[in-house]
């Protein structure tokens, strides 16, 4: 008994890196994604080149930005496989599993980790850090997770003289709606970043009930805060918390 089971743990010892090497680029069902991607990274099925069944192969959807999970024109990031909150696309941007709704079984949904600052693959309390940039080059407003791109909005900053100053800055106040007694207009989402009055809302309301158009975003107008659209500002509003970096360049 004892002398068999020592030649089942050399078998072992010796065997399995041989079979590990061999697999690392084995592609099983052909399909153009190696099996080791496919367990790993996009937990896919190995042995079935269609895991959807929906006539296109796993390579083809995820190259193409289609869900491999879900049958038919599902792009990544319209499609939540599992109903956890989280799109596909961010799933594995996050290196979670598009397939399970609470990949590192803590307890927690996917969506619910990332929403609230949290990593989705790893158990635990340890928070992603939360990033918001402002390109006033562009006219546009990135905001992350980590290093994982959450959105990206169209923007108006600071016109020439006033410019939206370029810097590192914290949120250090929230407000649903200030009113700017300097530009006499109200800020709706008002996320302030810098103690002079620098910070990002929605466009402006006027005191007789007019509101900016959204024609402006994309063109520097402001007299140095950050202007966004309806809707992306409640967005950010919402995710945003005292402390979140503010980047302008
Ligand atoms: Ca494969
Ligand atoms: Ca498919
Ligand atoms: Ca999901
Ligand atoms: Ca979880």
């Amino acid at each position: 008994m004892w002398f068999r089971l020592t030649i089942l743990i050399a078998f072992f010892l010796i065997a399995r890196p041989i079979v590990a090497n061999a697999a690392i680029n084995m592609d099983t069902d052909s399909d153009g994604v190696t099996d080791k991607d496919e367990i790993n990274i996009y937990r896919t099925n190995p042995d079935n080149p269609d895991t959807d069944g929906d006539g296109y192969n796993d390579w083809e959807e995820l190259n193409h930005g289609y869900s491999p999970y879900t049958a038919g024109e599902a792009k990544l990031e319209n499609n939540d496989a599992d109903h956890d909150g989280l799109n596909d696309k961010l799933e594995l941007a996050f290196h979670a599993d598009p397939t399970s709704p609470d990949t590192d079984g803590d307890g927690f949904f996917d969506g619910d980790e990332v929403n609230n600052g949290y990593d989705p693959a790893k158990p635990g309390k340890a928070k992603l850090e939360k990033k918001i940039f402002i390109d006033t080059k562009n006219q546009l407003l990135a905001y992350n997770l980590g290093e994982v791109r959450l959105g990206l909005f169209p923007i108006s900053t600071g016109k020439r003289g006033t410019e939206t100053p370029a810097g590192q800055y914290q949120v250090i106040e929230k407000n649903l709606r200030r009113w700017s007694s300097l530009a006499k207009l109200w800020m709706p989402y008002w996320l302030m970043f810098d103690r002079r009055g620098f910070g990002v809302h929605e466009l402006p309301e006027w005191n007789d009930g007019t509101k900016e158009g959204a024609d402006h975003l994309g063109i520097p107008v402001s007299h140095g805060c950050v202007r966004l659209g309806v809707g992306p500002a409640a967005k950010l509003y919402n995710w945003a918390e005292i402390g979140t970096k503010v980047f302008v360049n």
